[in-house]
């Protein structure tokens, strides 16, 4: 399913209203690394995220190292950022 992909005002919006994400080099996507206290406080969040990215159909490119947990997002559908991915960031902050 196609999905309108965000212009470069609307990215440089995502942005500024999303101050701990930064975006890719290629501009496609945008990443933020996260760090706990310990692996078990980095798997409840990731498990929050999970559970947060089948509700919305929105799914996350991540990694995680022991307590650190890196987080990128686009959409699959648009090739690039779509509002889906400033909805999501939006309520990944929220959780951590
Ligand atoms: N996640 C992300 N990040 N981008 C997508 O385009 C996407 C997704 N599309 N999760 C969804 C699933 C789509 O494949 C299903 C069929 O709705």
């Amino acid at each position: 399913m196609a999905v309108e992909k965000l212009t470069g005002s609307e990215t440089g919006q995502l942005l500024a209203e999303h101050p701990g994400w930064s975006l890719r080099e290629d501009g496609l996507a945008i990443c933020r690394d996260f760090r706990f206290a310990n692996f078990s406080e980095a798997w409840a969040f990731m498990s929050r995220v999970a559970l947060l990215a089948e509700s919305q159909d929105h799914h996350p490119e991540w990694a995680n190292v022991y307590n650190r947990v890196s987080i990128t997002l686009t959409t699959h559908d648009a090739g690039g950022l779509s509002a889906r991915d400033a909805r999501m960031a939006k309520a990944i902050d929220a959780l951590a």
